[in-house]
């Protein structure tokens, strides 16, 4: 579908509902395009951080943004669209803690990694747009992100008003943006690259850009990519192993430099999230009497370096 052109008057307020890399990198990019934004951050290390604004570096320059910054979602009462970037352990937490807090015509975006998150925050009763985006970010301290290179975002056409007001609403912020109507495959095929890079990098230590070149990541990954597309037509959706492994093989070149994100979430101490990307997998091919044994590894391995900090 192509671009859509809608004279906006009215300028949105944006709520941005996590603060780590991408959650910045989007709150910047709507500042430059001259909206209000809200921040809603629950680390109150990283919310009081935020307090004295926050710092985006890109193309070795640096810009500093100063905004609205609230450690509760009461603060999103008046946003028209509101971001979820928390991890995707913790969607099910805010779907829970947002209802009846947001305008009755507010929308929610999911953008997350991970597959499932927007079905969860429908619950809310909020129209809620679903999916997904290359743009890179890398998170360097509480209040300061660095940007990694404009990815395509990606969004389904079924909730048509709020899909028009999110498409309007990204375009003029710069996000190159691909309106599809089949979301769930695009969220997929996300998924599918997620699992073959982000374990891998995490576990490894190494950026995107070092694993196709390394003969057993890239093994691993081709196995991983395999088991993927082989479960994902349990979900309906029909995926082809060797455009997912040229797809990933692409994607790993095009964020080179980017540690991913589950790199930077063990790298941080953070919880990962491997349970909505390769382990939502392993669970579905589970339900339908098939294992997944090279995605459970991973899984489990991930697990393993989680609770090495039960020892520190
Ligand atoms: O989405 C990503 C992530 O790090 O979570 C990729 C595409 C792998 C970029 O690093």
């Amino acid at each position: 579908m192509g671009r859509v052109n809608i004279d906006m008057t009215e300028k949105e307020c944006v709520g941005i509902l996590g603060c780590g890399a991408m959650g910045l990198l989007f709150a910047a990019r709507f500042l430059d395009a001259d909206r209000e934004v809200v921040l809603v951050e629950k680390d109150p290390q990283t919310l009081a951080a935020l307090q004295a604004g926050f710092v985006l570096e890109e193309d070795g320059g640096r810009r500093e943004y100063r905004c609205s910054v609230g450690g509760d979602v009461s603060a999103l009462a008046a946003c028209d669209v509101v971001f979820v970037w928390v991890k995707s352990g913790d969607t099910k937490a805010v779907a829970d803690s947002i209802q009846g807090k947001l305008r009755a015509d507010g929308i929610l975006v999911s953008l997350q990694n991970g597959i499932g998150n927007a079905d969860v925050l429908r619950y809310t009763g909020y129209s809620v747009v679903a999916g997904t985006t290359a743009m890179g970010a890398t998170r360097l301290g509480l209040n300061s992100v660095r940007a990694g290179g404009l990815g395509e975002t990606v969004i389904g056409s079924e909730h048509g008003g709020a899909m028009q007001k999110l498409a309007a609403l990204l375009e003029a912020a710069g996000f190159p943006l691909r309106i599809t109507k089949s979301v769930e495959k695009a969220i997929w095929e996300k998924a599918v690259i997620n699992a073959a890079i982000n374990p891998l990098g995490a576990l490894l230590g190494l950026a995107n850009g070092q694993l196709p070149g390394n003969p057993g990541a890239a093994a691993v990954q081709k196995a991983v990519v395999e088991e993927a597309v082989a479960v994902a037509a349990f979900a309906g959706v029909q995926l082809d192993s060797p455009a997912m492994c040229a797809e990933v093989e692409k994607v790993c070149r095009a964020t080179a430099g980017n540690r991913c994100s589950m790199l930077q979430d063990l790298d941080a101490g953070r919880f990962t999230e491997i349970e909505a990307i390769n382990g939502y997998m392993v669970s579905l091919a589970a339900a339908n009497g098939k294992a997944l044994p090279v995605n459970e590894t991973l899984c489990q391995l991930v697990h393993a370096r989680e609770q090495t900090w039960a020892y520190v």
